[in-house]
């Protein structure tokens, strides 16, 4: 019987996507968030509330799982001290866990690593991290900590760095850094399933041909390739930008531009 997977974050918009998508698919999950799980828990699944701040609890709820899906923590751009607890020492947390079961980690990183990259540019995996805000570093430090289980440990962890996951695009930016929920399943799916992957890092956009940004990641270790785009969407959100100089310059977009006082003011952010 295949190892159960552990699902942080289960509660919250794209943890409850996947707890369905991977249930669905037959795989046995462990869900756990702060927050309770909305609605009724997917077949064959369960659910145990935890702060990831506490480690001897994950460490408890981990027994067991062959994989890691790291989905819970801080998720939006937030002040430092609220992104300290969840997303830095609650990493570390998940970490631990993994070394002890020697499980996979999956790590749901963001485009906010690399958000001070001019939309201009064309960027590799292994390019500069450019974070645009606490939370943007938050992850350059989790994809980092996978870095070092995987260097000093040998804990495979795949690292995500996803651009804009919703139900559609809602923007012109998202345009190009749109993940649609069915992609996101089907890669969850392949990164538990694959043979090897070391320490990967794979860009997270649907196939969009307005996706000019990212290239050369590690997609070839899990199998996956993206089966949507947001080119329909094209007609209607064409036009939909924010007016915002500083938003409409960099990859990360609004993050960028929140808080801004490089000599262009933050109106719009
Ligand atoms: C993220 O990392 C956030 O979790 C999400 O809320 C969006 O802001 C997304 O990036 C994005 O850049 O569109």
């Amino acid at each position: 019987m295949p190892s159960p997977v552990l699902l942080t974050g289960a509660s919250g918009a794209l943890g409850r996507v996947l707890a369905h998508g991977l249930a669905g698919q037959g795989f046995s999950l462990r869900l756990t968030d702060i927050a309770p799980f909305p609605g009724d828990l997917p077949p064959g699944c369960s659910f145990t509330a935890l702060d990831l701040n506490d480690g001897v609890a994950l460490l408890r709820l981990a027994e067991g799982c062959g994989a890691i899906l790291h989905f819970g923590g801080i998720s939006v751009d937030r002040p430092f001290e609220e992104v300290l607890g969840p997303n830095i020492r609650g990493l570390y947390h998940v970490y631990e866990a993994a070394r002890r079961e020697q499980a996979r980690v999956v790590f749901a990183s963001s485009n906010h690593t690399i958000g001070f990259h001019e939309r201009t540019e064309v960027l590799g995996t292994d390019c500069a991290f450019r974070p645009d805000s606490f939370y943007g570093l938050s992850k350059a430090y989790g994809e980092l900590m996978g870095r070092l289980y995987w260097d000093k440990h040998g804990v495979e962890n795949v690292n995500i760095r996803i651009g804009s996951s919703f139900p559609e695009p809602v923007d012109a930016r998202m345009l190009a850094t749109w993940l649609s929920y069915a992609d996101l399943t089907a890669m969850m799916a392949c990164c538990i399933q694959a043979e090897e992957v070391g320490h990967a890092v794979i860009w997270g956009a649907s196939a969009n041909s307005r996706m000019t940004w990212w290239r050369d990641d590690h997609r070839g270790r899990i199998a996956w390739a993206p089966q949507d785009s947001a080119d329909g969407f094209a007609g209607q959100l064409a036009g939909k930008v924010s007016g915002n100089p500083v938003t409409e310059r960099f990859q990360g977009g609004a993050y960028c531009a929140a808080g801004y006082s490089r000599g262009v003011p933050a109106e719009g952010a």
